[in-house]
């Protein structure tokens, strides 16, 4: 139900509905989605950048906020941590709790070694809960990996680093199974083939889900692996400085309990750095679809021991954020939305683009639509465009949103509005990091032994930009990996004698750079108190 000011918008959007179901737009060609992305992407907006001054990624440009976390100081000197009282002795701790962490924890513990999870809330309070529409896997006829692989290499500009998203492609029918295995409840006709559809920037239906809730299904049921399996989960516990072996390799942790503060000691022969993403640093002052733990402590945690980060000035602003009601302000209204025919529709009833345009392409429409070219609606706290949620009915029947997008249909009747009868407002939100640690084909980073990544902490398997559901595939096909190799190649390691001088170090470098800060990071929690 919305109130009398979108009143005129909302005549002109359902008066054009019937043509606009049946015309079809054209998509973009490659010159028009350069322009566009030039001229309204945020990750173009060099104001918005700041440039590295010291460590791994000297000279290159990130956002303001992940330099000042980068740059910032340890929440700890060396001297405050006794490396002499182990609390925990591992062979591979993993920090997160999330799709990639818990995915690495049970194929390490499958090669025998002893794992534990570490996080900073609790297992699965994590970007992978929150991820709606699906998992891409080319286990149709019609598809292979090998076309998999051209729509991502495509939708992420060239860049990804061709090794890494082959994995990921190739791996992807093998996730699948595995998870329907553990008890995934993907969505499957009556014959019990899985049910399939488009995203943005896929030329096969090969999005498998769970209604729109799949990221929740499958946290659902790797906890439940984890737990049954009795890996031990210490939560509420962060991870805020990596430890070195004398010999320069990870070699475990210092973890801050988040309620007493207390410091206690990990030591692990080998490390998996699984903390997601950083929707919470909010960069542009963005909204965010990601969990509240979502603040890039891995990049900070791995880039101070010399960790090497891929493409970290790329981030991911979902077209489609919730933009009316307040309550619900930056939300994820899936992709799937668009996969199953609402179209982008402005302020006059317009179709402006076509709606599965890759994610970068789409939310630099949606923002010169609301801003240059003036058509978009006003929303009290900002502008957005409408998402015609009806014409999926209109398309697909009655029933298909309950029976499809059921999250969606609830977020919106909590509020009083009826998605399959009215369109909903939508901008872009801050939604995923496409950059991250640079990593091996074997999750390891090139420049610190015995340190793997998984999930979205990871760079360069996307390149600088990711297409819908590849990400939670990313979680699964990355995390088993990084836990199986770990698992098996600590085996092979002897810790040496336990430092932190890689602080000090860290120090040196930022006042030789002449970086003067009162930060510390990792950030570990937004603080969303009001500052005088
Ligand atoms: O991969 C994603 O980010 C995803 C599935 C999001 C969505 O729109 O549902």
């Amino acid at each position: 139900m919305y109130s009398k000011e979108f009143e005129e918008s909302l005549k002109a959007v359902e008066a054009a509905r019937e043509a606009n179901i049946a015309s079809e737009k054209v998509r973009m060609t490659a010159d028009e989605k350069d322009a566009l992305l030039a001229a309204y992407h945020p990750d173009y907006k060099k104001s918005e950048f700041s440039t590295l001054m010291f460590g791994p990624n000297k000279g290159e440009q990130v956002p303001h906020e992940l330099c000042d976390m980068l740059s910032a100081k340890s929440r700890i000197k060396a001297s405050d941590v006794d490396l002499g009282k182990i609390d925990y002795d591992v062979d591979v701790l993993i920090i997160g709790g999330g799709g990639a962490g818990s995915a690495a924890a049970i194929e390490a513990a499958n090669t025998g070694a002893k794992v534990m999870i570490v996080t900073k809330l609790r297992i699965g309070d994590a970007n992978t809960m929150m991820a709606e529409g699906g998992i891409q896997a080319a286990d149709k006829p019609n598809d292979s990996p090998a076309i998999h692989f051209v729509d991502a290499y495509g939708g992420g500009h060239f860049a990804a680093k061709r090794d890494l998203l082959a994995k990921l492609v190739c791996d992807a029918p093998g996730a699948i199974k595995w998870l329907n295995d553990l008890g995934v409840e993907f969505d499957k006709a009556p014959d019990g083939t899985m049910i399939t559809t488009h995203g943005g920037g896929t030329s096969r239906k090969r999005m498998h889900a769970a209604k729109d809730y799949s990221g929740a299904e499958i946290m659902r049921t790797l906890r439940d692996e984890v737990l049954n399996r009795g890996i031990p989960v210490v939560d509420f516990t962060s991870a805020i400085e990596l430890i070195l072996d004398e010999n320069g390799r990870a070699a475990g942790a210092v973890l801050m309990n988040m309620e007493t503060e207390e410091l206690l000691v990990a030591r692990a022969k080998t490390v998996i750095i699984a903390t997601g993403g950083a929707g919470r640093m909010h960069y542009q002052g963005f909204p965010t679809s990601n969990h509240y733990g979502a603040t890039a402590d891995g990049l900070v945690l791995a880039y101070r021991v010399g960790a090497k980060l891929l493409y970290a000035d790329t981030l991911q602003y979902h077209p489609t954020g919730a933009a009316y009601p307040q309550q619900i302000f930056g939300a994820l209204v899936t992709e799937k939305v668009r996969s199953l025919g609402a179209k982008l529709v402005n302020r006059d009833g317009e179709v402006f683009m076509h709606p599965l345009e890759t994610r970068d392409v789409a939310a630099a429409g949606i923002i010169r639509e609301c801003s240059d070219r003036g058509k978009g609606v006003d929303t009290g706290s900002g502008k957005a465009v409408w998402l015609d949620t009806p014409m999926i009915e209109a398309i697909g029947g009655e029933g298909t949103i309950e029976r499809r997008i059921p999250a969606m249909m609830r977020m919106f009747a909590a509020y009083g509005i009826d998605i399959r009868k009215e369109p909903i407002l939508v901008y872009p939100t801050l939604h995923y990091q496409n950059g991250g640690i640079d990593i091996n084909v074997d999750g390891q980073t090139p420049n610190v032994e015995n340190l793997y990544v998984a999930g979205e902490a990871v760079g360069g398997i996307h390149g600088r930009n990711r297409l819908m559901g590849n990400s939670l595939l990313d979680i699964i096909v990355f995390g088993r990996s990084a836990g199986k190799n770990a698992g098996e190649h600590s085996k092979d390691v002897t810790v040496g004698r336990l430092t932190l001088d890689h602080i000090a170090a860290f120090d040196a470098a930022r006042e030789a750079a002449g970086v003067v800060t009162d930060k510390v990071s990792p950030m570990l929690l937004p603080d969303y108190r009001h500052k005088r």
